[in-house]
């Protein structure tokens, strides 16, 4: 069995007492609400090193269960206007009273700090609301890793008091999936279309969705985003009925981030959602869910983790490799073979 040698030393113990109490020190200006903890405690959750990892998961411990936020995913199409979308709505949702803070994923590592540059000046306003809270993750991480440490951070914006979390990322087809299944309501921001094609929105992303916004309804695209969004919603509720909705389908509508119409709209239905969906069991429902799945995707981190840092698998993958690549041994049963600690 694939096993890592644990290092029970006197000195390695005293180390990791160590790093568990920085983590509950975080830990505890998180719970106070204070932005440079939680801006703090973010990069100790997306750290991949070691001793920070002990660290943060006395951190996560710490603040287990505190806190209740409404989560909302928001992905679209490069260049529909998500970070625009977030400056009116967020600045919206600050001026109904609430607390918001904003996790802007970056999955993909050709996109770099020149995104989240533009997106600064974007979010001008926002930024500089005292009620705010806006954090571009780093890009270049593989999307199960992202999906992990957004999970953790939203966690943590959730125990420093915010009333709401915007999720935002590019939607790159599995963005998506790893959006919805971090969020109570998925928010899916289209373009108008051209003609009475439906824009290529891949038929799986949009059952995904609970909301769906024609972002554009302003100036010369006004009446095709309101036509667009006829059209999404008389094709959504042809889709199927979904139990979880309160009109049996998700909702379509036309928004314009550059003017500000239809935000104040797309905020009262989403909170009409998360209202009903709570009065009626879903919201907890989809949370459950959610969390079953991430326990396991969770353990499949640490087992190739603990596979990734044992010498002898790896030199034993890296014996089979050959044959596997050869043709001479079948993938699944040299998998069995590494994962056993046989075939020696
Ligand atoms: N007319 C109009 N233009 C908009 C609207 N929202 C965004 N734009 C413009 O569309 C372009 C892209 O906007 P962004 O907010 O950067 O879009 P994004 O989806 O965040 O783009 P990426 O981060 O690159 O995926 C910018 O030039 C915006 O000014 C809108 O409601 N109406
Ligand atoms: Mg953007």
């Amino acid at each position: 069995m694939i096993g890592r040698g644990m290092d029970h030393s006197a000195e390695n113990l005293a180390r990791q007492g160590e790093d568990r109490e920085r983590g509950r020190e975080l830990a505890a200006g998180v719970l106070a609400g204070e932005r440079r903890s939680l801006a703090r405690a973010i990069t100790l959750v997306e750290s991949a090193r070691a001793e920070d990892r002990v660290a943060a998961s006395a951190l996560l411990d710490a603040v287990a269960g505190v806190g209740d936020s409404l989560r909302i995913g928001l992905t679209g199409p490069p260049g529909v206007g998500k970070s625009t979308f977030v400056e009116a709505f967020g600045r919206h949702i600050v001026g109904q009273g609430k607390r918001l803070a904003v996790l802007a994923v970056d999955p993909s590592s050709a996109r770099t700090g020149g995104s989240i540059l533009g997106d600064k000046t974007r979010m001008e306003l926002l930024v500089r609301e005292p009620n705010a809270f806006i954090r571009p993750s780093p890009s270049g991480a593989a999307l199960g890793g992202v999906a992990r440490r957004t999970a953790e951070s939203l966690r943590l914006c959730e125990a420093a008091g915010f009333d709401v979390v915007i999720v935002e990322t590019v939607g790159v087809g599995q963005s998506e999936t790893m959006v919805a299944d971090l969020t109570d309501i998925f928010t899916l921001l289209i373009p108008p279309a051209g003609g009475d094609e439906l824009q290529g929105v891949k038929r799986g992303v949009m059952e995904m969705a609970d909301i769906l916004l024609i972002n554009k309804a302003d100036g010369a695209l006004a009446d095709t985003a309101r036509a667009t969004a006829a059209d999404y919603a008389g094709a959504l509720h042809l889709l199927r009925r979904r139990p979880g909705d309160p009109d049996g389908a998700p909702s379509a509508a036309a928004v314009s981030a550059a003017t500000g119409a239809g935000v104040a709209e797309a905020w009262e239905r989403i909170v009409a959602i998360d209202a009903w969906r709570r009065a009626e069991g879903w919201r907890d429902r989809r949370r459950a869910d959610q969390a079953a799945r991430r326990l396991r995707i969770e353990i499949e981190a640490r087992l190739w983790e603990r596979f990734a840092s044992d010498p002898a698998a790896q030199a034993q993958l890296a014996a089979l490799d050959g044959e596997v690549r050869r043709g001479a041994l079948e993938p699944a049963a040299a998998a069995e073979l590494i994962v056993r600690g046989g075939g020696d």
